[in-house]
């Protein structure tokens, strides 16, 4: 199995980049704030507990996050890999993410971030917020305070990796293929890394 996580801030391009990723590599892509959106888009018990969380640009309590990955894990067994988007965002989130697997015998291969900074992500949320209808996009009180949370909660999941030397990071501003073309240069030497070392 070969599973990636995609970091960083608010609006730097995760769910964007996610979508070619998984389109070219073959793995199962878990947002975590898609799964959310599909719980609220259908009023289950676990969508309106979420949904007041992120209306006030908070992070969704842990156990509840954790529940919903373990229950996509099991779903998708027989998967090639999976990339994270949005996962982890706490170090409670990364150091239970890393006893699901290690119970299913695999493990995080490489954590990528995109490096954005935070004018251009209030604009491109802004921006995305005049069409996506998404409540967490409109005000900018919000999404200051998701970059806050972010700041809080969600860099010190960076030192997390950093210590496991599994951590790195690209320019996250310019197009979106260019952006993409980074992201696969740095996929596809892990891919061959791993290859190399299950080949000894
Ligand atoms: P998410 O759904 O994860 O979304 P995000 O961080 O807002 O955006 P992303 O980085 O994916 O940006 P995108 O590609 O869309 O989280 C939403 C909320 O859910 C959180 O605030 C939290 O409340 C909750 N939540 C989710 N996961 C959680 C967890 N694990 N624990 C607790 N709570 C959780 O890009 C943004 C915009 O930029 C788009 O409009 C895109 O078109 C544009 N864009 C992308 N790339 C660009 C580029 N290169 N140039 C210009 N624009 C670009």
């Amino acid at each position: 199995m070969f599973n990636l996580i995609l970091f960083g801030p608010p609006g730097s391009g995760k769910g964007t980049q996610s979508e070619k990723i998984v389109e070219k590599f073959g793995l199962i892509h878990l947002s975590t704030g898609n799964l959310l959106r599909q719980e609220i888009a259908d009023e289950t018990p676990l969508g309106l507990e979420a949904k007041n969380f992120m209306d006030k640009g908070q992070l969704v309590p842990d156990e509840v996050v954790i529940g919903m990955i373990d229950s996509c894990l099991e779903k998708h067994a027989g998967a090639k890999g999976f990339l994270f988007d949005g996962f982890p965002r706490t170090v409670a989130q990364a150091e239970a993410l890393d006893k699901l697997l290690t119970l299913k015998k695999t493990s995080i291969a490489k954590v990528i971030a995109l490096d954005v900074i935070e004018e251009e992500l209030v604009q491109r949320l802004l921006k995305r917020g005049e069409t996506s209808g998404r409540s967490d996009d409109t005000n900018e009180a919000v999404i200051r305070k998701r970059f806050a949370v972010y700041k809080d909660e969600t860099e010190p999941v960076a030192d997390y990796y950093r210590e496991q030397e599994k951590f790195e990071m690209i320019q996250g501003i310019g197009t979106i293929d260019e952006i993409f073309k980074a992201l696969s240069t740095l996929i596809e030497a892990e891919i061959a890394h791993q290859q190399s070392v299950s080949a000894q």
